[in-house]
């Protein structure tokens, strides 16, 4: 069977860091790796697999006379944006973290559980969704097949590891009273509504993206969404509110079976011991976590859900890497 080269763009990030600690438990079959980042940390020394790596410098000439299969990017949209076609013309399978290319319609954007046959059609660049789209697409999907989703209202609460190195730094140096460099106000005994940067709408572009890429990962703009994304306390670990409202009418106990029998979900919901999906759970795991699931008593047919998930794992790391899997199987099949 052939073995792959995997590059790792970003690798002293966030991101990168977790990508290290979920290639390291899949079984991908990869027979060398290049470590990238910017000239901030090239030369420093990463530990991986007993093996140290040198991290090199990502410039324009990084991919030519190398023979890398699979690049994995979270490097920040300005740096796929200059890179990634780069490394797709030299042949790479580029697989992307930033939100840069993902509403490209050349770029498909994937989540193994939900939208696999996708990655067939890719010309060198698969983009990986925001973390609070996905976990929000694993839990959908199933019930998308089975009652149609007319609309979907989502409230976010989450994590400062979504804005990396620098978010998290901010809420430990908060709690220990310090002012944040990163967030515009305190994170610490703090809420901000407000995830990127603020639009023309009023909406942000967090909120944005989680409505334009719901649409277009479940190939369906009919379904109306809304968003409220907001950032908490929290060092790891996204949770979402998640309103649905269906088309089809819905049994209350069948569409819990649904969601149990669902690929990548884990359901949590035992009221009578206090079972709900909770950040400090799901840090760690790479599955998504669904509970608190109630009918919507207002209107005709709804449900109320409650999903978490590791936005760094299944959320960014986890996700690509399960998008490399699933682009060597189909390759394999050839
Ligand atoms: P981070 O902790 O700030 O790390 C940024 C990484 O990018 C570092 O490794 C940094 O290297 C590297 N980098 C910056 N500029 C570069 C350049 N010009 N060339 C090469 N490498 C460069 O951020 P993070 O949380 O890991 O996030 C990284 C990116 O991943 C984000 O910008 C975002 O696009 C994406 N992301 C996606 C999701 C998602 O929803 N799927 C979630 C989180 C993040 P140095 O050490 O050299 O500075
Ligand atoms: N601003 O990949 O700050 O589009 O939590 C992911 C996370 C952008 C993205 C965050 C962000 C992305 C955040």
């Amino acid at each position: 069977m052939k073995q792959y080269h995997v590059a790792v763009v970003g690798v002293t990030g966030m991101v990168g860091r977790t990508f290290l600690k979920v290639l390291e438990e899949s079984n991908l079959p990869v027979s060398k790796y290049t470590m990238f980042a910017s000239a901030r940390s090239a030369g420093s020394k990463i530990e991986f697999m007993g093996k140290e790596y040198v991290v090199q410098e990502l410039n324009e000439h990084s991919f030519d006379n190398e023979d890398i299969d699979i690049a994995l990017f979270s490097a920040g949209g300005s740096t796929s944006e200059k890179f990634a076609p780069i490394a797709a013309q030299h042949g790479v399978v580029v697989i992307d973290n930033s939100s840069a290319w993902r509403m490209d319609p050349e770029v498909p954007l994937v989540v193994p559980e939900v939208n696999p046959e996708d990655i067939l059609w890719n010309k060198g660049i698969i983009a990986n969704p925001n973390c609070s789209t996905i976990q929000a697409m694993v839990a959908l999907k199933p019930l998308h097949d089975k009652y149609k989703i007319k609309r979907v209202i989502y409230s976010t609460y989450q994590a400062v590891s979504g804005a990396g190195m620098a978010g998290y730094t901010d809420l430990e140096n908060g709690l220990k009273g310090e002012a944040p460099k990163k967030f515009p106000y305190p994170i610490a005994g703090n809420c901000l509504p407000h995830i990127d940067v603020f639009t023309e709408n009023g909406y942000t572009k967090e909120e944005i993206k989680m409505i334009k890429e719901t649409q277009k990962i479940l190939h369906d703009d009919s379904i109306r969404v809304t968003a409220t994304t907001v950032r908490v306390p929290v060092f790891n670990g996204h949770s979402e509110s998640i309103n649905l409202e269906f088309e089809k009418q819905f049994d209350l106990k069948e569409l819990r079976e649904v969601l149990e029998n669902a690929p990548g979900i884990v359901v949590q919901d035992d009221l009578e011991n206090q079972i709900y999906p909770m950040p400090i759970t799901a840090a760690g795991t790479n599955e998504t976590y669904v509970g608190r699931i109630r009918r919507d008593e207002s209107i005709e047919s709804g449900v109320n859900l409650w999903v978490v998930a590791d936005n760094i794992r299944k959320g960014a790391a986890a996700n690509a890497v399960q998008i490399a899997e699933r682009l060597i199987e189909y390759k394999n099949q050839d």
